[in-house]
């Protein structure tokens, strides 16, 4: 009685298998006792000869790889992607092929700043990650729940994610780390003004859209190139949480609804999303406004429409945690053709690093662990070796390249489409490119008043908790955006200085 799906879990899999599953050591040989070591004499030492006792130590010691150092806490299932509308005279990609065509897709969300065993609930971006297993190769989708992101240089994460995370003396979030960065910065201010908004608390996974967030090309089989960005819109109603985390993190009942996503598709009732495209042409691009490329701003829809593309459908929950969701490996250069990077700093950044982490973390043959393996694309190259080489190793295969024996060719479908690029080599500084307009938009046509006052109060409750010099930097950014906003951002702090209760900490992910 009350029991959900996931608490039954171990109850179901028992329902399932008919108990006759026969104990072994991890070569295979049965096992007579795992529960009484060998020893000389019934209280004498352990020998050495007990494989079954050091086999289970040893593998036990090895039990954790490294966590994500970004995105360490998150949930996946798995599903299909279904084209609903046709987009080749934009995109030559096979996932895109023929109306009613369906992808197999995996997908992970997750908080960003909080270790694995960080609450669901804290305030933070949301990771909205999409691996397809197209037949012409994985193609991954590594987004979040916001269309923009905190700064426009790659050069920047690293120190921008310290600041999110512990203090290296107290291991305690720190308020003034958090908004010396962000005051110091202020192309963070209109994300920072999504964060602390409701958008930073979404009411669970099922709820909330996904992003591409950069801008991506895609390519169309008369190799004419587009720029485009990627939009998952949630069918299910969307829900944003207007309740502060510190309330969110302590309470029970609220936290349930995480369990949601589980339940949701073990019960049959599978959610879904509406895939669409933002396309903006070459010539629109040199002319536009906005830098196209800055990941700190929107494309508005009012000027680049939503184009409906397809549906992206979870109807699977792992059957292993860590097999499919501790174990994936999602990459933004994991493309297809028909799809390319553009120059988006931040997205020339992230080519690089995510499967460097991966080989760090889960080595150098991460794609050949079979949530990860492209099996739907037959993969042939001329990598070998390493550690955890488990398919075959391409068994008698040339292993160099060019040969005279058949080894695997190259293809023009390979190719990526040519543009030009000038200029002279240089660190050329974007800090100041606009960083108030779009968060001024967000503040003047998008909030309404309850929202804004959440917002604001949001902030203050956070802010009021770092040094006055650094409030003051802070608040005169916020006043670029509107004069208004900085105004009552200053009124809230002023009133929490003068009840005294600037010292509490918000225990969030910040
Ligand atoms: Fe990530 N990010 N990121 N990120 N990111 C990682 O990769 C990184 C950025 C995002 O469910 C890491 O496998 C750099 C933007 C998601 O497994 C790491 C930069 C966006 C996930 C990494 C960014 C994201 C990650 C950590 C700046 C949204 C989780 C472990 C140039 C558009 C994927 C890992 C999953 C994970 C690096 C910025 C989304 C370290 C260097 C912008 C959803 O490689």
């Amino acid at each position: 009685m009350g029991r959900d799906k996931a608490t039954n879990q171990l109850k179901d899999y028992e329902k399932k298998n008919n108990g006759t599953d026969v104990l072994t050591t991890g070569h295979g040989a049965p096992v007579a006792d795992k529960i009484n070591s060998i020893t000389a004499g019934p209280r004498g030492p352990i020998l050495l000869q007990d494989h079954v006792l050091i086999e289970e130590l040893a593998h036990f010691d090895r039990e954790r790889i490294p966590e994500r150092v970004v995105h360490a806490k998150g949930a996946g299932a798995f599903g299909y992607f279904e084209v609903t509308h046709d987009i080749s005279k934009y995109c030559k990609a096979a996932v895109f092929d023929a109306i009613g065509k369906q992808t197999p897709v995996a997908v992970r969300f997750s908080t960003v700043g909080g270790e694995s065993g960080s609450a669901d609930t804290a305030r933070d971006p949301r990771g909205f990650a999409v691996k397809m297993y197209t037949e012409e190769g994985n193609w991954d989708i590594v987004g979040n729940n916001t269309p923009i992101f905190f700064i426009r240089d790659p050069l920047l994460f690293p120190s921008f994610i310290h600041t999110q995370k512990r203090n290296p003396v107290t291991h305690l979030k720190d308020p003034d780390a958090f908004w010396d960065f962000i005051s110091l910065m202020p192309q963070t201010t209109h994300q920072v003004s999504f964060l602390f908004s409701d958008r930073g608390t979404p009411v669970g996974y099922r709820h909330m859209n996904g992003y591409g967030s950069h801008t991506f090309k895609l390519v169309n089989s008369d190799g004419k190139p587009v720029y485009c960005k990627f939009h998952f819109k949630t069918d299910q109603v969307k829900m944003l949480g207007p309740i502060g985390s510190t309330v969110l993190a302590s309470n029970i009942r609220y936290k349930r609804k995480f369990r949601d996503l589980y339940n949701c598709i073990a019960g049959g009732e599978f959610p879904s999303w509406t895939m669409y495209i933002q396309v903006m042409s070459f010539k629109q691009a040199e002319n536009w406004t906005f830098n196209p490329f800055d990941l700190t701003k929107v494309w508005p829809q009012g000027e680049f429409p939503l184009l409906p593309v397809g549906k992206l459908v979870l109807n699977r929950n792992p059957q292993n945690y860590f097999a499919e969701v501790e174990q994936i490996a999602f990459s933004p250069a994991h493309l297809v053709p028909g799809i390319e990077p553009s120059p988006d700093k931040m997205l020339q950044g992230r080519l690089f690093s995510y499967n460097d982490t991966h080989r760090h973390r889960l080595g150098p043959n991460f794609d050949q662990i079979p949530v990860n393996c492209p099996y739907r694309a037959n993969v042939r190259n001329y990598q070998r070796d390493g550690p955890m080489t488990v398919l075959g190793n391409q068994a008698g295969a040339p292993n160099y390249f060019p040969n005279s024996f058949s080894g695997p060719n190259q293809t023009r479908r390979g190719e990526m489409v040519e543009f030009p690029a000038t200029g002279d080599i240089g660190r050329y500084n974007s800090t100041d490119e606009d960083n108030f307009t779009q968060a001024g938009v967000f503040w003047r046509n998008v909030l309404n008043d309850d929202e804004k006052e959440r917002l604001v109060d949001n902030i203050s409750s956070h802010l009021c908790n770092a040094q006055k010099f650094i409030q003051d930097r802070a608040i005169k950014n916020f006043s670029c955006v509107d004069p208004e906003y900085g105004r009552r951002i200053q009124e809230n702090i002023n009133r929490r200085t003068k009840r005294s209760e600037g010292n509490m900490v918000h225990q969030s992910n910040l």
